[in-house]
């Protein structure tokens, strides 16, 4: 069934803190399902432990709330379970470049027809302003109130660096841009990682609405093209103040390409998606005698 915007609307009250910027991923999301015209029971999205977990219960759609850091596990045994559904991973930055990141580089390797979503807000903000894995160079928190001493990881350097098909960042402010690379992510024959910027009011004082109005542009609106490993990789370096390409920080696609999928790969799904093969006809009597 295609759905309208409305049909997604859950009645639970949401807990998020006001200006969150999670507020715009759930609705840049919704859009892209609605606009891309799928049929919303064979979505599924899958949710790690977080403020942005707490989409699970904002969406009215199959989720999968699953334990901190491990959003891609699941996603990936549903994918294979029924390779024919839509799946939609959503992740914090701790959850996944943090507990979750040995996952997070094989994931992208495999090559599995998914998208995996990070609100990104450089902070631990359910367990209340922790310092995270893509916190920068001298962010003061909780853990690290004299100023973080680490290097911030560099999502996006990573995820070109690993072989992925399709990277993306954007700004949800930039409402229309998200959507369409959300749904372009989605469309993706492949893994598609989309970095978001999200800004958390509470605890991220320091990367907040201003810092990346002031500093984000549009890929899209240069003459950048992405469809060169190392031009994307160059791209995926640049974090600058001024807002202007070479100096700022680029939202949009910075790569794609078109590689075989996981489970196209796969002889056992060619007969369609695990879940729906018949069972009746299966005889393990050989494989039981290996072991006897
Ligand atoms: C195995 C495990 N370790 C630690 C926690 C505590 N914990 C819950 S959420 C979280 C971090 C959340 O940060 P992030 O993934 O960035 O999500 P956000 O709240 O910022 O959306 C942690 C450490 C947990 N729930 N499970
Ligand atoms: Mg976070």
């Amino acid at each position: 069934m295609k759905v309208e915007l409305k049909q997604l609307q859950t009645p639970v009250k949401n807990l998020w803190c006001p200006g969150c910027g999670d507020f715009g991923i759930l609705t840049a999301i919704k859009r892209a399902v609605v606009e891309l015209g799928i049929d919303i029971e064979n979505v599924v999205f899958v949710m790690g432990i977080g403020c942005h977990g707490k989409m699970a219960n904002y969406i009215n759609a199959n989720t999968f709330k699953v334990i901190h850091g491990r959003v891609l596990p699941v996603a990936l045994g549903i994918k294979m379970a029924n390779h024919k559904l839509t799946v939609i991973g959503h992740s914090g930055d701790g959850d996944a470049y943090g507990i979750g990141m040995g996952h997070f580089p094989h994931a992208i390797r495999r090559n599995l027809d998914m998208t995996l979503i990070v609100h990104d807000n450089m902070v631990y903000g359910l367990t209340t302003g922790q310092v995270a894995p893509t916190s920068q160079k001298g962010y003061v928190s909780k853990t690290t109130p004299y100023g973080n001493i680490e290097n911030p990881i560099n999502p996006i350097a990573l995820a070109i660096a690993s072989g992925a098909t399709f990277v993306a960042r954007v700004f949800p402010s930039h409402l229309a841009h998200t959507i369409n690379v959300f749904k372009q992510a989605i469309q993706h024959r492949g893994f598609a990682l989309v970095d978001v910027l999200q800004v958390c009011h509470t605890f991220n004082k320091v990367n907040d609405y201003n810092y990346y109005k002031k500093r984000t542009y549009i890929l899209e609106e240069t003459d950048y093209q992405p469809n060169d490993r190392v031009e994307a990789f160059r791209k995926a370096l640049e974090w600058g103040d001024e807002g202007t390409p070479g100096n700022g920080i680029p939202v949009g696609i910075f790569y794609k390409e078109d590689q075989p999928t996981f489970e196209e790969q796969i002889p056992a799904l060619r007969n369609g998606p695990l879940a729906q093969q018949p069972l009746e006809n299966i005889n393990i009597d050989m494989l039981a005698e290996n072991f006897s």
